[in-house]
Order: C-alpha cells, then structure tokens, then sequence
C-alpha cells in the first residue's frame, strides 16, 4: 500500500511523456490529481491502515502530487512552445513578396470623345442636357419636321418599342424638349447614345452616340454657325485644320450643310486617313427649319438658329486611326485601356 504513490508517479511520467496537446495534458491531470482521480482514491482508502502508516502514506502521497504538478507544469511549457514555434514557422509573413497589383480601370475612348467635344462647346458657353433613349415618334420625328413618309421613320431603320415610342434615331429629341420648355436665347448641347436598325460593320453600329448642338437666339445666322463649328474642328484636331462647307440635305435644317475639316493628319496633301482627297468629312449641320422652331412654341420671325450633330464614333476613329467601329463595343481590355 505505501508504495502505491510511487508506483502512481511512475505511471502518471509515463502518462505525460506520451501527451501531445493541452487536451492531452489535461486528461492526464484529472485522471491522477482530479477530485475522482487516482492519487485522491489512494487517499481515500487510507482508513484501513495505523496511524503510523497514515501518517507515512500521507507524506509520499503529497510528494508524489507536488512531483506529478510539477511534471504537468513543465509539459505544458514546452507544448505551450511548440505550438508557438510552429505558428512563427507556418505564419511567416515574406516581406519581399511582390504586392498583388491593383490594377486602375480606364474611361471609355467613347466616354472620353464625348467629354472632349462637351468640354469644347462648354467653354463656348453652352449647356449640356440629357434626355432619355426611349422618345416618342413625335420627338424624333413629327417636330424635326420628318415627312410622314421618310425612309428613317421605316421600321427596316428604326428600333419602334410601340407604334408611338421608339428607340431615338438621334439625340435631337432631347433639344426638341429644350425647346418646348425653354424660351429663348437656346444653347444646348446633348450628348448620348442612339439606335438605328443598321448591320454591323467597320462603321456601321445599331448603336451609336452622337453630340448634338442647338442654339436659338436673334439674328443668329450661317456665320455664327460656321464660326462655331470651325473653332470645335480646330479644338479638337488643332488649330492649323481648315474647314469648308458643302451643302446637303435634312429635314430638320434648310439650308443644311455638311462640315469637312483639312486632313489632320497630311495637312490636305492627300493620305489613306481622308482617301487622298486632302479633306475629312466630319459633321453635319444647318439653320433650324422654321416648322422645328414653330412646332417647339418658338417664335420663327423673331427667332432663327443653328444645328449640328457629330457622330462620336467617327471623331474617336479619326483622332486614334481606329479603323474598325466594333472595336469599341467588344469591351477587350487589350484595346479599351490604350486610352488612358
Ligand atoms: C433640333 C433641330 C435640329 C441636329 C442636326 C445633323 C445636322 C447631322 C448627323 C451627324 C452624324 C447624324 O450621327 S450622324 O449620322 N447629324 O448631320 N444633326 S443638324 O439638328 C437639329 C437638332 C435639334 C431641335
């Protein structure tokens, strides 16, 4: 019986050798020194022997306790450190390791051709206005003056939502608007995309964007519009471009004009950009047809005024040589993030 204690010592050393983790550890704490444990049965049992053997199991089974903590205590360190020494190993941080890039998005070549030509006609004092994709037939084309028979009203051309509401054809519905809730002096400009029923090819979208110009005021006339438009071409290309005006035809405008700008690139003398002809078509524009202002509620005696509409695409192709429009709706990052 008085050797019990020692035997349980060498039993609980063998215990704490074998113990790998704190649970381990634990499990052998309780099982020798906890309120049911080993040691504390022996204890228990102890009513059956003298005093003097009491007395002397008592001494050994105390050593034993104090020697078994002590052995718990230091195994418990040195897994305490172990698990230490494994985090600082598996946790190393490499601090020569290349950072994750954070790469920067890019604006549009559209978005941007678009804030260029606003900015442009913003230092010239016109406002910018905004309207939405979705019009009706009457501002696309009853109050732009379109012959109920033109060929642009044909549903083989135009997007129809309803028979009354259509994709816009053009962005002059939203200047339409203007004019219908403003009086003048006018000087807008709108700017957004339009949807025409075309095949796709190099320079054919069924959608587009556009930035149109209006402005209304008295005595405006021809010279004002070309004074206008001339200062964008050279804004936009550089001041040694020249313009010339060739007449043509809209329905909203008469007379109507289309606007050709020196090529910018061979300065005239003739290259692939203007196909030899020294010349670049770059926009289209005119006086704004007296039915347009009347159907607006402006007073077409008292009043006159310029257009224009420039298609964004063309003026994005010309200024980087972009010779495919599809290009710029195929979203590839390879060619969209050249513009930045
Ligand atoms: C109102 C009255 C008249 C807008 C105009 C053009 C000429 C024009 C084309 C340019 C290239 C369309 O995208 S494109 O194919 N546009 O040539 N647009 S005058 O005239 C207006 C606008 C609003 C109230």
């Amino acid at each position: 019986m008085l050797n019990k204690p020692d035997e349980l010592l060498n039993e609980a050393r063998a215990s704490i050798d074998r113990s790998a983790t704190e649970a381990d550890i634990e499990a052998v704490r309780i099982g020798f020194l906890g309120k049911k444990g080993r040691l504390t049965a022996i204890l228990r049992s102890m009513g059956d022997l003298n005093p003097d053997e009491r007395k002397e199991l008592g001494l050994r089974a105390n050593r034993v306790r104090d020697e078994i903590e002590a052995l718990i205590g230091e195994k418990k360190r040195a897994i305490t450190a172990a698990l230490r020494a494994e985090r600082f190993s598996s946790e190393k941080l490499d601090v020569t390791e290349p950072g994750k890039g954070v790469s920067l998005g890019s604006r549009h070549p559209i978005t941007r051709t678009i804030d260029e030509i606003c900015r442009i006609f913003a230092n010239m004092g016109y406002s910018v206005t905004e309207g939405p994709e979705a019009e009706t037939v009457f501002n696309n084309f009853d109050a732009l003056n379109a012959a109920p028979n033109h060929p642009s009203r044909d549903l083989t051309d135009t997007f129809y939502i309803t028979e009354d509401i259509l994709l816009r054809t053009q962005t002059s519905p939203v200047q339409v608007r203007t004019l219908r809730s403003t009086q003048p002096p006018i000087k807008v400009i709108s700017p957004g995309r339009c949807f025409r029923a075309d095949t796709p090819d190099a320079t054919h979208s069924p959608m587009f964007h556009q930035v149109e110009g209006l402005l209304v005021d008295e005595g405006v006339t021809m010279a004002d519009l070309k004074g206008a438009l001339d200062a964008f071409a050279k804004r936009m290309f550089g001041n040694d471009v020249t313009t010339k005006f060739r007449p043509h035809f809209f329905p909203f405008t008469e007379p109507s004009a289309e606007m050709d700008m020196s090529c910018f690139v061979c300065r005239g003398k003739g290259c692939r950009v203007c196909k030899g002809s020294g010349w670049i078509e770059i926009l289209g524009c005119g006086m704004v047809h007296p039915n347009v202002l009347r159907v607006g509620g402006a007073d077409a005696e008292r009043y006159t005024g310029f257009a224009f509409g420039i298609g964004v695409e063309r003026i994005a192709m010309l200024k980087h040589g972009i010779e495919d429009i599809r290009l710029f709706y195929e979203n590839d990052i390879r060619f969209i993030g050249q513009f930045a």
